[in-house]
Formats: C-alpha cells, structure tokens, sequence
C-alpha cells in the first residue's frame, strides 16, 4: 500500500508539473521586438516599405499593417505580407513618402489565436534637416 502511494504521489507532482509549464509556453502572446524603420525614428530618406517582426511566428490570417500619415491619411500600398521563410516577419511596401512624422499599426493573430494590435511611429526628414538635427 505504501509503495502504492508513493507511486500516486509521483504521478500527482508529474501532472503539477506539466500543468504549471504548459500553459506559459502554449498560451503566450506575440511580441513585436524589432521594425525598419525603427519605432521613434527620424530617418532622411523614404522606406521602400515597412517591416515588422514578432518574437514567435503569428497566423498568415487576420494580418494588418498600415501606415498613416500625419493628416491620418492611409499611404502604404495596403498589400501587407508575412516573408515566405520568417513567419515573425511582416511588411507592407510604401510609394514614396515625402517628410512627415508617419504612425505604424499594426494588428496580428498570435500563435494562441489571440489578436495582438498596436502602433508606433517613424518621421521622415529630408537631408538636410537630418544634418541641422545632428548638429
Ligand atoms: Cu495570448
């Protein structure tokens, strides 16, 4: 009887174990760790387009991105993407931007399905006022 429940006991901590680990590597949103154009950036010429990448790999469903001008004008080609070989990886191609403080939003679906939204914002300067800034 004894041996018996030590068996149980071991069986009880086992399933303790899994239940507190599982849920935290199943169950975790997306995270956005890195943009081009950085998030806050001031760069004096236009992107081609706008990148962003998640901290794990999110669903090819439900992907937005785009990007707003100061005037809360849409000016991104609205033709998002997620890259073909990083699955964290999301871009939507822009014309040509002319100087203007522009806002990044985004929405994806995580690997837990959650939908994680939110935004960030770049300015583009032309040449010579990047030059007067740095000095
Ligand atoms: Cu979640």
């Amino acid at each position: 009887m004894k041996h018996f429940r030590a068996i149980r006991n071991t069986l009880m901590l086992l399933m303790q174990i899994v239940l507190i680990t599982l849920p935290s590597a199943a169950f975790a949103h997306a995270i956005l760790v890195e943009s081009e154009p950085k998030a806050e950036s001031i760069v004096n010429t236009s992107p081609d387009q706008v990148s962003i990448w998640f901290n794990e790999n999110v669903a090819s469903e439900f992907k937005s991105l785009a990007v707003i001008n100061s005037a809360g004008k849409r000016v991104d080609n609205n033709d998002v993407r997620q890259a073909a070989l990083d699955r964290s990886h999301i871009f939507a191609t822009t014309p040509e931007l002319p100087p203007d403080t522009y806002t990044v939003r985004y929405r994806v679906m995580s690997a837990d399905t959650h939908i994680v939204t939110g935004r960030f914002t770049f300015t583009v300067t032309t040449p010579d006022k990047a030059e007067l800034q740095a000095d």
